[in-house]
Protein backbone atom coordinates (compact mmCIF):
# COMPACT_ATOMS: atom_id res chain seq x y z
CA UNK A 1 0.00 0.00 0.00
CA UNK A 2 1.27 3.80 -0.66
CA UNK A 3 1.44 5.23 2.48
CA UNK A 4 0.59 8.41 1.25
CA UNK A 5 1.11 10.67 4.33
CA UNK A 6 4.76 9.81 3.72
CA UNK A 7 4.41 10.63 0.18
CA UNK A 8 3.48 14.17 0.35
CA UNK A 9 6.10 14.58 3.69
CA UNK A 10 9.00 13.72 1.31
CA UNK A 11 7.56 15.32 -1.52
CA UNK A 12 8.05 18.44 0.87
CA UNK A 13 4.27 19.01 0.91
CA UNK A 14 1.85 19.18 3.96
CA UNK A 15 -0.55 16.04 4.32
CA UNK A 16 -4.75 16.76 4.23
CA UNK A 17 -6.28 14.20 6.55
CA UNK A 18 -10.61 14.04 6.71
CA UNK A 19 -12.12 13.60 10.26
CA UNK A 20 -14.34 10.76 10.99
CA UNK A 21 -16.66 11.31 14.12
CA UNK A 22 -20.33 9.53 12.37
CA UNK A 23 -20.69 5.95 12.90
CA UNK A 24 -20.71 5.17 9.52
CA UNK A 25 -19.54 3.16 6.60
CA UNK A 26 -20.97 5.01 4.64
CA UNK A 27 -19.54 8.77 5.14
CA UNK A 28 -16.34 6.83 6.36
CA UNK A 29 -16.42 5.76 2.51
CA UNK A 30 -17.51 9.16 1.25
CA UNK A 31 -14.78 10.44 3.36
CA UNK A 32 -12.19 8.16 2.03
CA UNK A 33 -13.17 9.01 -1.83
CA UNK A 34 -12.80 13.42 -1.05
CA UNK A 35 -9.03 13.77 -1.88
CA UNK A 36 -7.51 12.94 1.35
CA UNK A 37 -4.19 11.54 1.67
CA UNK A 38 -5.63 10.22 5.08
CA UNK A 39 -9.01 9.71 7.24
CA UNK A 40 -8.56 9.87 11.26
CA UNK A 41 -11.34 7.74 12.94
CA UNK A 42 -12.13 9.67 16.13
CA UNK A 43 -12.43 7.26 19.08
CA UNK A 44 -12.01 10.56 21.62
CA UNK A 45 -15.31 12.50 20.66
CA UNK A 46 -16.85 10.28 18.14
CA UNK A 47 -19.89 8.01 19.71
CA UNK A 48 -18.24 4.64 19.17
CA UNK A 49 -15.76 2.34 20.58
CA UNK A 50 -13.10 0.23 19.25
CA UNK A 51 -16.21 -2.40 17.46
CA UNK A 52 -17.52 -0.38 15.26
CA UNK A 53 -13.91 1.64 14.54
CA UNK A 54 -12.89 -1.53 12.54
CA UNK A 55 -15.80 -1.22 10.23
CA UNK A 56 -15.32 2.32 10.26
CA UNK A 57 -11.55 1.56 8.92
CA UNK A 58 -12.36 -1.66 6.48
CA UNK A 59 -14.58 0.63 4.68
CA UNK A 60 -11.45 3.18 4.42
CA UNK A 61 -9.63 0.50 3.17
CA UNK A 62 -11.43 0.31 -0.09
CA UNK A 63 -10.36 4.00 -0.61
CA UNK A 64 -7.29 5.77 -1.62
CA UNK A 65 -7.10 7.39 2.19
CA UNK A 66 -4.82 5.84 4.70
CA UNK A 67 -7.00 4.59 7.95
CA UNK A 68 -5.71 6.57 11.10
CA UNK A 69 -7.51 6.70 14.45
CA UNK A 70 -7.32 8.84 17.49
CA UNK A 71 -7.61 6.63 20.13
CA UNK A 72 -9.70 7.65 23.28
CA UNK A 73 -6.62 8.04 25.62
CA UNK A 74 -3.04 7.14 25.92
CA UNK A 75 -4.47 2.94 26.18
CA UNK A 76 -2.15 0.66 25.46
CA UNK A 77 -5.10 -2.13 24.96
CA UNK A 78 -7.29 -0.16 22.69
CA UNK A 79 -4.37 0.91 21.25
CA UNK A 80 -2.75 -2.28 20.23
CA UNK A 81 -6.66 -3.29 18.84
CA UNK A 82 -7.02 -0.09 16.08
CA UNK A 83 -3.29 -0.91 14.94
CA UNK A 84 -4.47 -4.71 14.75
CA UNK A 85 -7.87 -3.04 13.22
CA UNK A 86 -5.56 -1.57 10.67
CA UNK A 87 -5.14 1.86 11.68
CA UNK A 88 -1.94 3.25 9.62
CA UNK A 89 -1.40 5.44 12.44
CA UNK A 90 -2.74 6.44 15.91
CA UNK A 91 -3.33 10.31 17.14
CA UNK A 92 -3.47 10.11 21.21
CA UNK A 93 -4.88 12.97 22.80
CA UNK A 94 -3.52 15.25 25.94
CA UNK A 95 -0.10 13.92 26.16
CA UNK A 96 0.98 15.44 28.93
CA UNK A 97 4.74 14.54 29.62
CA UNK A 98 7.67 12.87 27.72
CA UNK A 99 7.05 9.35 29.53
CA UNK A 100 3.41 9.32 28.18
CA UNK A 101 5.20 10.01 24.58
CA UNK A 102 7.33 7.19 25.05
CA UNK A 103 4.50 4.68 25.88
CA UNK A 104 3.01 5.72 22.84
CA UNK A 105 5.13 5.07 21.02
CA UNK A 106 5.87 2.00 22.92
CA UNK A 107 2.45 0.96 21.93
CA UNK A 108 2.83 1.36 18.19
CA UNK A 109 5.87 -0.64 17.93
CA UNK A 110 6.85 -4.18 18.09
CA UNK A 111 10.06 -5.09 20.25
CA UNK A 112 12.77 -4.26 20.57
CA UNK A 113 12.00 -1.18 20.29
CA UNK A 114 8.68 -0.76 21.76
CA UNK A 115 5.87 -3.29 23.60
CA UNK A 116 3.18 -3.98 20.78
CA UNK A 117 2.20 -7.48 21.72
CA UNK A 118 1.83 -9.18 17.93
CA UNK A 119 -1.52 -10.80 16.27
CA UNK A 120 -1.75 -8.14 13.46
CA UNK A 121 -5.05 -9.21 12.64
CA UNK A 122 -6.35 -7.67 9.54
CA UNK A 123 -3.02 -4.90 9.90
CA UNK A 124 -1.74 -7.45 8.14
CA UNK A 125 -4.93 -7.82 5.50
CA UNK A 126 -4.95 -3.97 4.89
CA UNK A 127 -1.24 -3.54 5.00
CA UNK A 128 0.28 -6.76 3.50
CA UNK A 129 2.34 -9.60 4.29
CA UNK A 130 5.32 -7.81 4.69
CA UNK A 131 3.28 -5.76 7.53
CA UNK A 132 5.90 -7.22 10.39
CA UNK A 133 8.46 -6.24 8.30
CA UNK A 134 7.49 -2.78 8.15
CA UNK A 135 5.20 -1.64 10.98
CA UNK A 136 8.02 -0.66 13.28
CA UNK A 137 9.08 2.06 10.36
CA UNK A 138 5.72 3.03 8.39
CA UNK A 139 3.18 3.34 11.48
CA UNK A 140 2.56 6.70 12.69
CA UNK A 141 2.50 8.12 16.28
CA UNK A 142 1.33 11.37 17.02
CA UNK A 143 1.16 12.97 20.33
CA UNK A 144 -1.46 15.76 20.70
CA UNK A 145 -0.48 18.78 22.91
CA UNK A 146 -3.18 20.83 23.88
CA UNK A 147 -2.73 20.57 27.97
CA UNK A 148 -1.20 23.07 29.88
CA UNK A 149 1.16 20.18 31.21
CA UNK A 150 1.60 19.62 27.19
CA UNK A 151 2.86 22.59 26.40
CA UNK A 152 5.41 23.39 29.61
CA UNK A 153 6.85 19.70 28.62
CA UNK A 154 6.25 20.69 24.87
CA UNK A 155 10.30 20.15 24.07
CA UNK A 156 11.02 17.22 25.86
CA UNK A 157 7.96 15.78 24.15
CA UNK A 158 9.03 16.70 20.75
CA UNK A 159 12.86 14.78 22.08
CA UNK A 160 10.86 11.52 22.15
CA UNK A 161 12.70 8.77 19.46
CA UNK A 162 10.06 7.30 17.54
CA UNK A 163 7.70 10.27 17.83
CA UNK A 164 6.34 10.86 14.00
CA UNK A 165 5.17 13.86 15.14
CA UNK A 166 2.84 16.35 17.76
CA UNK A 167 -0.44 17.08 16.69
CA UNK A 168 -2.13 20.11 18.05
CA UNK A 169 -5.84 20.00 19.24
CA UNK A 170 -6.27 24.01 19.36
CA UNK A 171 -10.08 23.50 21.05
CA UNK A 172 -8.78 22.05 24.27
CA UNK A 173 -4.70 24.15 23.81
CA UNK A 174 -7.20 27.20 23.83
CA UNK A 175 -8.92 26.39 27.19
CA UNK A 176 -5.37 25.30 28.68
CA UNK A 177 -4.15 29.19 27.71
CA UNK A 178 -7.71 30.29 29.59
CA UNK A 179 -9.42 31.07 26.16
CA UNK A 180 -12.76 30.37 25.21
CA UNK A 181 -12.28 27.09 22.62
CA UNK A 182 -13.03 28.29 19.67
CA UNK A 183 -9.83 29.10 18.32
CA UNK A 184 -8.75 32.72 17.76
CA UNK A 185 -5.69 31.38 15.69
CA UNK A 186 -4.23 34.70 14.41
CA UNK A 187 -2.85 36.54 17.07
CA UNK A 188 -3.04 35.97 20.82
CA UNK A 189 -1.64 33.10 23.14
CA UNK A 190 -2.94 30.52 20.76
CA UNK A 191 -1.46 32.07 17.91
CA UNK A 192 1.96 32.27 19.62
CA UNK A 193 1.54 28.83 21.40
CA UNK A 194 1.19 27.56 17.72
CA UNK A 195 4.42 29.14 16.15
CA UNK A 196 6.58 27.70 19.63
CA UNK A 197 4.77 24.15 18.65
CA UNK A 198 5.94 24.73 14.90
CA UNK A 199 9.26 25.72 16.12
CA UNK A 200 10.20 23.19 18.38
CA UNK A 201 8.53 20.02 16.36
CA UNK A 202 11.26 21.67 13.86
CA UNK A 203 13.84 21.68 16.61
CA UNK A 204 13.41 18.90 17.23
CA UNK A 205 13.11 16.50 13.49
CA UNK A 206 9.53 16.52 14.02
CA UNK A 207 6.91 17.10 12.26
CA UNK A 208 3.57 19.30 13.57
CA UNK A 209 0.01 18.40 12.87
CA UNK A 210 -3.31 20.60 13.93
CA UNK A 211 -7.37 20.10 13.80
CA UNK A 212 -8.60 22.98 12.18
CA UNK A 213 -12.00 24.51 12.71
CA UNK A 214 -12.12 26.95 9.53
CA UNK A 215 -11.14 26.61 5.79
CA UNK A 216 -9.07 29.82 6.34
CA UNK A 217 -7.44 28.18 9.40
CA UNK A 218 -6.16 25.36 7.28
CA UNK A 219 -5.27 26.96 4.56
CA UNK A 220 -3.27 29.63 6.96
CA UNK A 221 -1.91 26.58 8.70
CA UNK A 222 -0.34 25.31 5.84
CA UNK A 223 1.36 27.97 4.97
CA UNK A 224 2.81 28.29 8.38
CA UNK A 225 4.61 25.38 7.63
CA UNK A 226 2.04 22.31 9.89
CA UNK A 227 2.61 19.24 7.58
CA UNK A 228 -0.06 17.17 8.72
CA UNK A 229 -3.70 19.71 7.99
CA UNK A 230 -7.09 18.25 9.39
CA UNK A 231 -9.68 20.82 7.64
CA UNK A 232 -12.64 20.15 9.37
CA UNK A 233 -14.73 17.37 10.22
CA UNK A 234 -17.61 15.81 9.06
CA UNK A 235 -20.66 16.72 11.43
CA UNK A 236 -18.69 20.01 10.37
CA UNK A 237 -18.40 19.29 6.40
CA UNK A 238 -22.61 18.02 6.58
CA UNK A 239 -23.49 21.29 8.45
CA UNK A 240 -22.27 23.61 6.56
CA UNK A 241 -23.19 22.09 3.08
CA UNK A 242 -26.21 21.84 4.19
CA UNK A 243 -26.73 25.98 5.45
CA UNK A 244 -25.68 26.43 1.96
CA UNK A 245 -28.50 24.17 0.49
CA UNK A 246 -30.83 25.39 2.31
CA UNK A 247 -29.96 29.05 1.72
CA UNK A 248 -29.72 28.49 -1.78
CA UNK A 249 -33.32 26.71 -2.10
CA UNK A 250 -35.07 29.89 -0.44
CA UNK A 251 -32.91 32.66 -1.69
CA UNK A 252 -31.11 31.05 -4.84
C1 LIG B 1 -9.12 19.94 20.04
O1 LIG B 1 -9.30 20.94 19.32
O2 LIG B 1 -8.92 20.00 21.27
C2 LIG B 1 -9.15 18.62 19.44
O3 LIG B 1 -8.83 17.67 20.11
C3 LIG B 1 -9.57 18.48 18.03
O4 LIG B 1 -10.46 17.42 17.90
MG1 LIG C 1 -8.84 18.01 22.14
Amino acid sequence: RPNRLRERFDAGQAAVAGWLSFDSQYAAETLGHAGFDAVVVDLQHGPFHVDAAIGLMQALSATPAMPMARSPSLDFATINKLLDGGAWGIICPMIDTAGQARELVSACRYPPMGMRSFGPARGVLYGGPDYFDKANDTIEAWAMIETAEGLRNLESICAVDGLAGVFVGPGDLSLALGLPPTPRWREGPLAEALDRILQAARAAGKRAGIFCTAKEMAGDMRRAGFDLIVPGYDSLYLSSAAREWVAAAREG
